[in-house]
């Protein structure tokens, strides 16, 4: 099963793309594609549909269009929840240590790693970055 990642402008600031993908690696998941590109603002729309209309999303749009992303595409024995576990819920101040999220974020929008909810979400979010 694959599922799509997206490595957001935090973590390519802060330095943490390397120790941020060792963890997917380290659970054994494989790295089959990856690129580094910039979301622009019809990108975050297809990206981030579901969430146009809601109060945050003009902040999200602002951080997602802030600087290079890092998008990949894991593969795994079911990768979509195992991926999801391992990056933690959305709110860095309440993830568990143990956690990416709850490791390195303090934020509920600078939170580092999107990763598919659904292996629909994968699929759809797989097709828009590679094709
Ligand atoms: P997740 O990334 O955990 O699946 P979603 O899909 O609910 O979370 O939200 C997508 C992104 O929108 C989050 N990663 C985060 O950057 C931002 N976000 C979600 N909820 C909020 C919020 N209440 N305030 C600010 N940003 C938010």
């Amino acid at each position: 099963m694959q599922t799509l990642i997206l490595l957001k402008p935090d973590a390519v600031e802060r330095g943490l793309v390397g120790a941020i993908l060792k963890r997917f690696e380290e659970k054994g998941l494989q790295i089959v594609r990856m690129k580094m590109l910039c979301f622009t603002p019809e990108l975050a729309q297809q990206h981030y549909a579901e969430h146009v209309s809601k109060p945050f999303y003009p902040a999200l749009k602002q951080y997602i269009t802030s600087g290079p992303v890092v998008a990949a595409v894991l593969d795994g024995v079911e990768a979509v929840a195992v991926v999801r576990q391992l990056v933690g819920p959305t709110n860095g101040i309440e993830a568990p240590p143990g956690t990416i999220r709850g490791d390195y974020s303090l934020s509920n929008q600078r939170n580092l790693v999107h990763a598919s909810d659904s292996p629909e979400s994968a699929e759809r979010e797989i097709k828009i970055f590679f094709g």
